[in-house]
């Protein structure tokens, strides 16, 4: 656990800093971490924020318990990643009878609380599904496919899956498991696959660290990853992308984490009281192998 420290009130009564707890739901990829180290990079006293960031280990009843601490420490703001989206209504509602706004990031909630929160800055999850599907359904029309999900429930793993399987069919989807995100459990979830769906052709990765455990349980099994099996995923981090450069994976949907100078300025607008957009898409695309060298892959920022 991090907390920000502030001069209370800055230099001889200067602007008061915008006191802001984060909840950030773990670290448990890639994408995980640049998003931290932007939303830390960014949300900075030179920026006029006090932050106090706690890391949930993505454990709900964590981050519910860091919600609850920055009602009594009354922040200003409070900013969360959802690791899923159920689960929120009583510490959404605590922090509303509070008079605390609410900044959503990333991932999305799925609440009965009237306006839970003032605006949502993340990824079209869906969009992202889709994008992946349409590049199969182009490149690989007629293969069995195994859904290597994200963890179950969270906004990017039933988005990602709505928009995939509304491309390529439900009757495409040979078998799913999930892998929650990490490259550990993407292994072990992959190791089963391979004896439960010895027909899988491609495998669908909710993100790039699960593929990358994938692609050691196909080697392990004595087949060629991206050849014998081939793997989509989503995020484009350095390791993902390093695999696509390596054949290893075939096509890359990006997801960015790199937004924490918006996410800052939203806070600060949200804070003066200005009006803000209810969402935020952040820019993104997708690679295939041939759109990207090593060079490439070394200036990624992430
Ligand atoms: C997507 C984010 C997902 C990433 C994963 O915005 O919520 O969570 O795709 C991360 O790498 O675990």
């Amino acid at each position: 656990e991090e907390t920000g420290t502030a001069a209370a009130g800055g230099e001889g009564g200067g602007d008061e800093l915008v006191r802001v707890g984060f909840s950030q739901l773990g670290a448990e990829s890639g994408w995980r971490t640049a998003n931290t180290e932007s939303i830390q990079a960014s949300l900075t006293e030179e920026n006029g924020i006090d932050l106090t960031f706690v890391d949930a280990q993505q454990r709900q009843e964590n981050q519910i318990r860091a919600l609850r601490d920055f009602v009594s420490q009354d922040m200003d703001i409070i900013a969360f990643s959802p690791v899923i989206e159920t689960g929120w209504d009583q510490v959404l509602q605590e922090i509303k009878d509070a008079g605390i706004p609410v900044v959503l990031v990333d991932r999305t909630v799925d609440t009965t609380v009237e306006d839970p929160f003032v605006t949502w800055i993340g990824s079209d999850f869906r969009a992202e599904g889709v994008t992946a599907g349409e590049w199969v359904a182009e490149n690989f029309p007629d293969a069995n496919i195994f859904e290597l999900q994200g963890t179950l429930g969270s906004g990017a793993q039933v988005d990602r899956q709505e928009g995939f399987r509304e491309v390529v069919g439900d009757d495409a989807i040979v078998g799913e498991a999930s892998g929650n995100f990490t490259r550990a459990e993407g292994r072990t979830a992959m190791e089963a696959a391979l004896q439960a769906y010895p027909d899988t052709d491609l495998v669908f990765a909710h993100n790039d660290d699960m593929g990358l455990g994938a692609i050691e349980a196909i080697e392990a099994a004595g087949m060629v990853p991206g050849e014998d099996i081939a793997i989509v995923t989503v995020d484009a981090v350095k390791d993902g992308m390093q695999a696509l450069l390596d054949g290893k994976f075939n096509y890359v949907v990006e997801c960015n984490p790199v937004f924490g100078d918006q996410l800052a300025e939203l806070i600060q607008q949200v804070h003066a009281g200005e009006e803000v957009p209810e969402q935020t898409f952040v820019e993104e695309t997708a690679f295939e192998q041939a759109d990207i060298d090593q060079a490439f892959v070394d200036e990624r920022p992430y």
